[in-house]
């Protein structure tokens, strides 16, 4: 029931905790509640998720549609729809992403449970991206939303894996337009010359990583993170050396879109052109 949530903002900016909630056994009127809920905060937060078996956490997933078998990552065996977000095991994602945006369909949302988390430290942060778009300039909006952004992974097991999306994209459901670069994936602007390419990128790098637009949250085990993936980024704070652990469901999105006319064919001339496409981060996130 609606009246029995407790919702508190966790930063004027972006997120907020919701206890009162058992997502093991939820009926559709509080799914319906949840998902407005995302829609407003973009991160939600739930405390005390002790009895969310790998089987509900598929299931709560699989309420916002298709769930991921992530290409790269660890799974929990007997369910590889939990990818396995392990310190010890590369599972430190301390760069700004969003999460696979080299994907042509990045996954429209993640929920994460904390299993395990160290004594102190190990908090994530997130990023309010429709904040970071309606804070530039209505100039330097006008020339972004007629541009294109190439995302790419290069990793040994899985050769190159790259989609080319907006670099402003249109929410599906609510129609606000966020900046969809970052930091770990987006390699070049393809209709920008390599230098503008560069300097145009780092500045929204810089620009969308503002503590303005940001939370920070210190987990307690069998917390359970549910963020919208089409307008945040996230970062995991790497400040602490103990056993964290967490499980991941990532729920399957369609392409990124844009209302806007792009420029899908023009390229800077010769030497214009970006070459070679900047190398990134070695995480699969
Ligand atoms: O470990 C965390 O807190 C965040 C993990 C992460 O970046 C991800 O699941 O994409």
């Amino acid at each position: 029931m609606r009246e029995d949530l407790d919702i508190r903002p966790v930063s004027g900016a972006i997120g907020a905790e919701v206890r009162g909630i058992d997502l093991s056994t939820l009926t559709d009127e509080q799914f319906a509640h949840i998902h407005a809920l995302l829609l407003d905060h973009l991160v939600l937060f739930f405390p005390g998720q002790e009895s969310l078996t790998p089987q509900a956490h598929v299931a709560f997933g699989r309420r916002f549609g298709e769930v991921e078998v992530h290409p790269l990552l660890p799974k929990l065996e007997d369910h590889p729809e939990v990818t396995l977000i392990e310190s010890e095991k590369g599972g430190k994602a301390d760069e700004w992403h969003i999460d696979v945006t080299f994907s042509p369909h990045p996954p429209i949302a993640s929920i994460l449970h904390l299993v395990t988390c160290p004594p102190a430290g190990g908090d994530t942060m997130w990023s309010n991206q429709y904040l970071a778009y309606e804070t530039l300039s209505a100039p330097f909006r006008e020339m972004l939303d007629g541009l294109t952004a190439v995302h790419v992974l290069r990793r040994p097991e899985v050769g190159e894996l790259s989609a080319e999306h907006p670099v402003v994209r249109v929410h599906p459901v609510t129609g606000r337009r966020s900046l969809y670069v970052t930091r770990m994936w987006t390699s070049h602007i393809p209709q920008l010359s390599r230098h503008e390419s560069d300097a145009v990128l780092q500045h929204l790098f810089e620009h969308s990583e503002q503590p303005r637009f940001t939370c920070r949250y210190r987990w307690d085990p069998h917390t359970v993170a549910l963020w919208d993936n089409r307008a945040t980024q996230h970062l995991a704070v790497n400040d602490y050396q103990d056993h964290r652990l967490g499980h991941r469901v990532t729920v399957l999105g369609d392409a990124p879109t844009s209302d806007v006319p792009r420029r899908p064919d023009y390229e800077p001339d010769g030497d214009q052109r970006y070459y070679p496409r900047r190398v990134n981060a070695m995480y699969g996130y």
